[in-house]
């Protein structure tokens, strides 16, 4: 049991009376119409009907044998025009499962507009046998409420992968395009499962070499082994790729000569891959080029690549990750050790502002077939953000979600953390923009400001792994973000619960306690590394382990003392009107929430408080009491995980039970590794002691500060 399968396991049901009545129920399928993606229904029916009943199910001649019956609207065949469907109401992807009878026997249906769409029924159907639901009398009917559900890979040519904690990239360029590795089927199958329908091949860095043309017949290649599975395929675009691979002068968006090269560059890639989705663009950001080395606006970027792409049906995704030079300027000044001498400066440039004061003043200026895509916080994928106050600030442009699955600031490949928590606390959260209710799920889904176009991203946490995520929890990430993207609304204990019977067990008690786990693990990994609004304290450049000390890092908002502002007074950064003021990019509604360090939400206070060592929190506590108890609790909840899992030990088959057990100790000692370096630092600052209940260090700060990480993969640009 090497965790290949994924979530695709099929195994046969265990209660045998279940296993005949799904069996006698589906026995007979009937596919109506011929595609490469009706097929690969039909072949997923027959692979997991045989595997989870031990039957397989035939191939039915007729209408009048079939039982299990799949067609789309323009092949629903005549016999059948007594069954209706509100196919208007299921739009391109959604599907209808019904049971019908016709001349008195009981069918089952799947439905669709489209044939992906009969596919993405298929999944669900097989869902059903997987959580062993009744499906006697099932009927749903299911529509994806984001347009654009994609996964984000930061893979490099060389396969190395940004942030990548699970091996090597799974895209072999080298064997490339005359080798289809069954991986890559596998990987689009999992992907459709769950309603994934685009994939972005490549780095943010970006590297022009890919938009080469022997580069793009490998990504044809790719784009046309995923077809089947309605998992389109999208590139990165390096700004600079007319000099660098087209000989260019310049990459300058408003001249012609750049504009015809990517025109043509469009046309080249449409006739190779004609659905080709469109290019995913890091500008002006960490060292890459964009259109502001040339004194034009974001907009003027984005809009030369949408309107090379927009006549293929393309779009463009520029991403609002920017951070410009202003805070750099500040660097020859920072000095952490006088952390308060130039704050008034560092402050008033504060990262947390720049994508918003970058961005807002664009809005109305993008092509229609532009969507600004924004990280979920304001920073970068910390373990708890605020969401990013862009998000209901640009009415007028379609703004994609970007959350980060691979693991970068959460304890990377070895910690279990499920993010369907996170994910779900930031579509929930409320941005007031037109009034109370104006969620951030509705702000990307489009409803908010009537958009038809609308996506959401998940950076990749797969690798070459056979697992594919190194971590077997990593898994649930990957499910729950498809899922979260097909239904915002979704609940992240349901997604727990059924991706745990899909992957490890039925017993009830052990479905119980594996949910659980996971529920608890994402406020544990907040509380060892991050709590009450700390962020960005890891160490330098790998971003992995503790760093609250790090303060020479090439720029001021690349250190951790730029971030926690501890002194002698107390901790946290005052983004409030007396600081660098970024609480007024949210609507009031909002500030009022956090713009009073005794009200605010303490999830959220030193996001937004510089407050007193001594200030009184809501348990009563002083803060730095509270900050301890919290770096305990986070220790705590990993040690509940462990003997959690620990009880599963018949439950779970021993490849995986000792897998995840050991990759527990390992973050039961790096969550002691995290508390004790942070409380022995803040301590140097605080000067009070450790209150009851928290367990004392075991070395000095010194000892800590000098762990070095020898080996930190996928290692990035800063
Ligand atoms: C940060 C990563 C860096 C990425 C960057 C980005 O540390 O490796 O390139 O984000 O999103 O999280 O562009």
């Amino acid at each position: 049991e090497d965790g290949y399968r994924l979530w695709l396991r099929y195994d046969k049901i265990e209660n045998a009376a279940l296993r005949s009545s799904y069996s006698n129920q589906l026995q007979y399928i009937k596919v109506y119409g011929q595609s490469p993606t009706l097929a690969a229904a039909q072949k997923e029916l027959v692979m997991g009907l045989s595997g989870l009943t031990g039957n397989t199910p035939r191939e039915s001649a007729t209408t009048e044998q079939a039982s299990l019956l799949l067609f789309t609207r323009f092949t629903q065949p005549a016999q059948l025009t007594g069954i209706t469907t509100d196919y208007a109401a299921l739009g391109q992807d959604g599907f209808c499962i019904t049971t019908a009878r016709i001349k008195e026997k009981k069918v089952t249906i799947i439905t669709a507009n489209t044939d992906i769409g009969v596919l993405y029924g298929t999944f669900h159907l097989l869902r059903l046998l997987q959580t062993q639901q009744p499906i006697q009398a099932v009927q749903v009917v299911s529509v994806p409420a984001i347009q654009h559900r994609i996964l984000n890979h930061w893979d490099n040519l060389n396969r190395t992968i940004e942030r990548g904690y699970a091996g090597f990239s799974i895209w072999n360029w080298h064997t490339l395009p005359d080798y289809i590795d069954q991986r890559y089927i596998d990987y689009a199958r999992a992907n459709a499962s769950i309603g994934i329908n685009g994939t972005v091949l490549t780095n943010v860095n970006a590297n022009a070499l890919v938009l080469t043309h022997d580069y793009l017949l490998k990504v044809k290649a790719l784009a046309d082994a995923f077809r089947p599975y309605g998992l389109k395929v999208y590139l990165t675009a390096k700004f600079s790729a007319p000099v660098e691979i087209g000989g260019l002068k310049t990459a300058d968006p408003l001249d012609t000569s750049v504009q015809h090269w990517w025109q043509h560059k469009a046309d080249e890639i449409y006739e190779l891959i004609p659905d080709f989705g469109g290019f995913l663009v890091k500008a002006n950001s960490e060292g890459q080029p964009g259109p502001q080395t040339y004194n034009r606006t974001h907009a003027d970027g984005a809009n030369m690549l949408a309107d090379a792409v927009g006549t293929h049906g393309g779009i463009i995704m520029w991403r609002a990750f920017v951070y410009d030079v202003r805070v750099q300027k500040h660097d020859e000044d920072f000095d952490s050790n006088k952390t308060n001498k130039n704050l008034p400066d560092i402050a008033a440039a504060d990262r947390f502002k720049q994508a918003y004061a970058e961005f807002t003043k664009l809005d109305g200026q993008f092509r229609k077939n532009v969507l600004v895509q924004v990280k979920n916080g304001p920073i970068d994928f910390q373990p708890r953000e605020p969401f990013s106050p862009l998000f209901g600030a640009m009415p007028q442009t379609p703004l994609a979600m970007e959350f980060q699955l691979t693991m970068e600031y959460l304890g990377q490949g070895t910690h279990l953390v499920y993010q369907a928590p996170l994910f779900k606390e930031v579509l929930d959260a409320d941005t007031y923009a037109t009034g109370k209710g104006a969620t951030i799920a509705k702000v990307i889904d489009g409803s908010l400001y009537h958009h038809s176009l609308s996506a959401i991203a998940g950076v990749s946490n797969i690798g070459s792994e056979r697992n594919w995520t190194n971590h077997p929890f990593g898994q649930a990430t990957w499910y729950a973000y498809g899922k979260l993207a097909w239904n915002p609304n979704a609940n992240a204990r349901d997604i727990a619960r059924e991706w745990v019977q899909q992957t490890f067990t039925h017993q009830p008690q052990a479905v119980q306690t594996i949910t659980d786990m996971m529920m608890a693990s994402r406020e544990a990994v907040v509380n060892y590394m991050t709590p009450l609004g700390l962020h960005h304290i890891m160490g330098a450049s790998g971003h992995w382990g503790p760093g609250p000390w790090v303060n020479n890092a090439g720029r001021a908002d690349w250190n951790s003392v730029y971030y926690h502002r501890a002194d002698s007074f107390g901790l946290g950064f005052n983004r409030t009107a007396t600081g660098s003021n970024a609480l007024a990019q949210y609507k009031p509604e909002v500030q009022a929430q956090w713009k009073d360090s005794n009200t605010c939400d303490e999830r959220y206070l030193l996001w937004f408080h510089h407050v007193s060592w001594q200030h009184h929190m809501h348990s009563g506590k002083t803060l730095w009491d509270e900050l301890c108890t919290r770096y305990q609790q986070g220790v705590d909840t990993v040690r509940r995980m462990q003997a959690s899992w620990n009880s599963l030990q018949t439950v779970i088959d021993p490849e995986r039970f000792h897998q995840v057990q050991q990759l527990l100790s390992i973050q039961e000692k790096e969550a002691r590794w995290w508390r004790n370096s942070c409380l022995l630092y803040f301590q140097t600052y605080s000067r009070m002691p450790l209150p009851a209940g928290v367990e004392p260090p075991d070395h000095t700060l010194d000892y800590y500060k000098s762990i070095r990480s020898l080996f930190v993969p996928g290692a990035g640009s800063n």
